[in-house]
């Protein structure tokens, strides 16, 4: 094992009175929530692209990041082997059992399609290593598709067919990499899939290119035999103006309507969620109710700021309805939360990296703590059941079960009293919340 954290021991749980920063204050691995260990309901995976590539430039200032294993290096593969090291020793010490990238985040784009490849296969190379000598696995792969210049229009929704052809032939691979890592999944998220001005867009037409990319990508996946699970990641903007994925209804839609649905689940982001005018729990509820909700990017937004901000998620009463829905849904099957955060500009040193790793995890402990005494509790449950009461009389089975006609309806509504209704109780409702966080 490398030693590019010299100063960060392995983090241990130490209970909620620790005021040790290298340690955890709540999660606690093999700990039995719901009968199972927190590392399974939480299954939490890193990112590379943020953790180990993310400078943190923003649009007005130069990269801060210090990421001392890279200095003095500049032979392209010595570089992939020497963050994948550095990334895996992170990850070892944090106990986070996955990860996620991109092909271009693990080795860079050569100067032709074959040399990208063979550079995406020493870094699949070097990575297997790691994996199988740290027993840390792959939750998702994905191929970036929206850096190059070339993708300035799109990749799937290019006006270019020769632009496609690129994107497909990065999609074939990064997909093939993944299946190599024994990647529990695959994810799409159309970062460029959207437009600038529909003043020059061909909607529809871009639309079934989209569709047909993801046509193709599940095929490929059937003759490698991919068995992981194939996501959709949706964002409504940035960085275009307006993106075909825009929330999970719409990529549900999308799905049905191109013959897709059942193939692909919903990776959902909670910053996502935000941008696009929703709650995180809608979009998990929208997903869940579709029976693919697939897996989490787990972050938070700023309440200030209207874009994709990718916090860590800090915050217990979000990590608690977070888990609610995952909780309800069964668990993950092939899926996990991905911290798919980054610091903030001025968290610049490498240790950083661990406080906000931990941050995050401890977070999503509280929150699943909390969700299971909610369950436990059952007052919600009871809540929600007892507003819903009056459907299981007759009148209300007789809709339910599509026995009742308009014209049933009129004559029971003509002999009917006016309806008595109930307060919703929503004060009450939100104050019982805090008793669980
Ligand atoms: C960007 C997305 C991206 C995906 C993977 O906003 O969250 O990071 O998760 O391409
Ligand atoms: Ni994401
Ligand atoms: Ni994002």
């Amino acid at each position: 094992m490398s030693d590019h954290f010299p100063h960060v021991p392995r983090i241990e749980f130490e209970g909620p009175e620790s005021d040790n920063p290298f340690a955890f204050r709540h999660y606690q691995a093999d700990r039995l929530v719901e009968g199972k260990p927190m590392r399974d309901h939480l299954r939490f995976a890193s990112c590379f692209w943020h953790t180990m590539r993310n400078g943190l430039a923003d649009p007005f200032g130069d990269p801060t990041a210090d990421m001392p294993w890279e200095s003095g290096r500049r032979d392209p593969l010595d570089l992939i082997r020497v963050r994948l090291d550095a990334f895996f020793e992170l990850l070892s010490k944090l106990s986070i059992g996955h990860w996620c990238f991109h092909d271009r985040d693990i080795a860079p784009e050569g100067s032709t399609p074959a040399e990208s490849e063979r550079l995406l296969d020493a870094a699949v190379a070097h990575a297997e290593g790691l994996q199988n000598a740290t027993g840390i696995r792959t939750l998702w792969g994905t191929a970036n598709l929206f850096s190059h210049p070339r993708y300035v229009h799109g990749a799937a929704t290019s006006d270019s067919p020769e632009v496609f052809a690129r994107a497909a032939a990065q999609v074939a691979t990064a997909m093939e990499a993944t299946q190599r890592l024994g990647g529990r999944g695959y994810v799409f998220w159309g970062g460029r899939e959207g437009y600038s001005t529909l003043l020059n867009t061909d909607l529809a037409r871009e639309q079934r290119h989209l569709a047909r990319m993801l046509q193709l990508a599940a095929t490929h996946a059937d003759t490698i035999g991919f068995t992981g699970s194939l996501y959709i990641e949706p964002k409504p903007q940035e960085p275009t103006i307006h993106q075909y994925d825009f929330d999970a209804a719409t990529c549900l839609a999308f799905l049905r309507e191109h013959g897709l649905a059942g193939r692909f689940k919903l990776n959902i982001e909670t910053n996502h969620a935000t941008l696009a005018g929703h709650s995180m729990e809608h979009e998990l509820q929208v997903a869940a109710a579709a029976g693919a909700l697939g897996s989490i990017d787990a972050n938070m937004g700023d309440e200030h700021a209207g874009w994709d901000t990718d916090r860590f998620p800090t915050d217990p009463m979000l990590a608690t309805k977070v888990m609610l829905e995952v909780l309800a849904m069964g668990g993950f099957s092939d899926g996990g939360l991905n911290f798919d955060a980054k610091r903030r500009r001025g968290s610049f040193e490498p240790i950083d990296l661990v406080h906000a790793h931990v941050a995050g995890m401890d977070a999503f402990a509280r929150g699943l703590l909390a969700a299971a005494a909610i369950r436990a509790d059952g007052r919600f449950a009871r809540a929600r059941h007892e507003r819903y009461a009056g459907w299981d009389s007759p009148l209300g089975r007789s809709i339910e079960d599509g026995t009742a006609t308009l014209a049933s309806l009129r004559d029971h509504a003509r002999a009917a009293p006016e309806p008595t209704l109930t307060s919703s109780r929503q004060e009450v409702l939100e104050s019982w919340m805090w008793r669980f966080i």
